[in-house]
């Protein structure tokens, strides 16, 4: 039977990933606004003890500048209602506008707003706020999660604020400027214990070099890839795009991987490794799999993507 992307996610179904990170994130959602964010600040704070976040770079805040201008007008009493808009996803300017930005904008606009909040500009969460029993007990949760879950939870909330953009009609997407592929001469080449395969160590050669448009060559028309914790995207535009507006400046380390042959000649090939992100650096290094299935051409057809349960999980080969 040919495969489907349905059927192409079940590949290595042995494959732990991190469930406490969707589960965190579901308890998170039910709390009140007013929570939510004392959480994310006091997490935050308690985050920033151990690890270090990059500030981001002018080309990720430049289009946040306007509102976070508007903002710095606002009295303390509107500053605490829009941010606690953004939380609810409120259909409100502020929150259409937010939708529109890319993953990293956004997180971009908090980093700034904390600093604000930190400073006195923005409204803080209020001195003594206390959270609620079950407030408390997503923190302790987030708490006992390893980094880079934690960054993963963090990452989430963020980008999940604002309207809901599939209520939003047309609009106009902002991402920060695609950055040009590195030099040849500036690029390095990944090898991996197990793994021979040229598609997956260009795949990861290319991307360590934000070469977006050599990589997507090694994707079937009909190709997808599935993020952590999401759906696959599907078909070459959408994965192009995908990697423009959220990929660049990714480093990934693969370690180990094994490959064997699959029904109708073709091949599938799990790699596990460490990624790390722009904006934390070799301060957070995540687990990662990657699982591969390639057509008998040698080009990707399908590859998951997934954040480990735990650092056991690197040495786990198993079919
Ligand atoms: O609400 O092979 C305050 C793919 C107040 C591509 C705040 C990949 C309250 C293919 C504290 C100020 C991408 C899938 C908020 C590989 C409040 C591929 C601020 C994987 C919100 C390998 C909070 C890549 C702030 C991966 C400022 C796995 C929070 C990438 C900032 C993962 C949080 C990247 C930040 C992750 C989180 C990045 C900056 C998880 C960044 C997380």
């Amino acid at each position: 039977m040919p495969f489907s992307i349905d059927s192409a996610r079940n590949i290595f179904p042995n494959t732990l990933a991190a469930d406490a990170v969707p589960a965190t994130i579901a308890r998170f959602a039910q709390l009140s606004a007013e929570d939510r964010l004392a959480l994310i600040w006091f997490a935050y704070l308690e985050m920033g003890k151990t690890i270090t976040i990059a500030a981001p770079g002018a080309a990720n805040m430049q289009f946040a500048e306007r509102t976070l201008a508007e903002i710095k007008q606002m009295s303390f009493k509107e500053q605490a209602q829009a941010m606690c808009d953004l939380t609810n996803r409120a259909d409100k300017p502020i929150c259409r506008t937010y939708s529109t930005w890319s993953p990293n904008i956004k997180l971009g606009f908090w980093y700034r707003l904390g600093e604000w909040m930190e400073q006195g500009i923005v409204a803080p969460i209020p001195e003594g706020y206390q959270l609620s029993a079950n407030a408390a007990a997503v923190l302790q949760a987030i708490r006992e999660l390893e980094s880079g879950q934690q960054i993963t939870v963090l990452r989430n909330a963020v980008v999940d604020m604002g309207f809901d953009p599939k209520q939003m009609g047309e609009y106009t997407r902002v991402a920060e400027p695609v950055v040009p592929p590195k030099d040849m001469s500036q690029r390095t080449q990944v090898t991996i214990e197990g793994v021979d395969n040229p598609t997956v160590l260009s795949y990861m050669n290319n991307l360590n070099a934000n070469d977006f448009d050599a990589l997507i060559n090694l994707f079937v028309p009909d190709g997808a890839l599935q993020p952590p914790f999401k759906r696959p995207i599907v078909g070459k535009d959408a994965v192009l795009r995908f990697f423009r507006e959220e990929c660049q400046n990714l480093k990934l380390i693969p370690e180990r991987g094994v490959s064997e042959p699959a029904d109708d000649g073709y091949t599938q090939i799990k790699v596990t490794g460490k990624v790390e992100t722009p904006w934390f650096g070799a301060g957070v290094g995540m687990n990662i799999a990657w699982r591969f299935l390639i057509n008998p051409d040698n080009k990707i057809f399908f590859v998951a993507i997934d954040l480990l349960a735990s650092p056991k999980e690197l040495l786990n080969l198993a079919r």
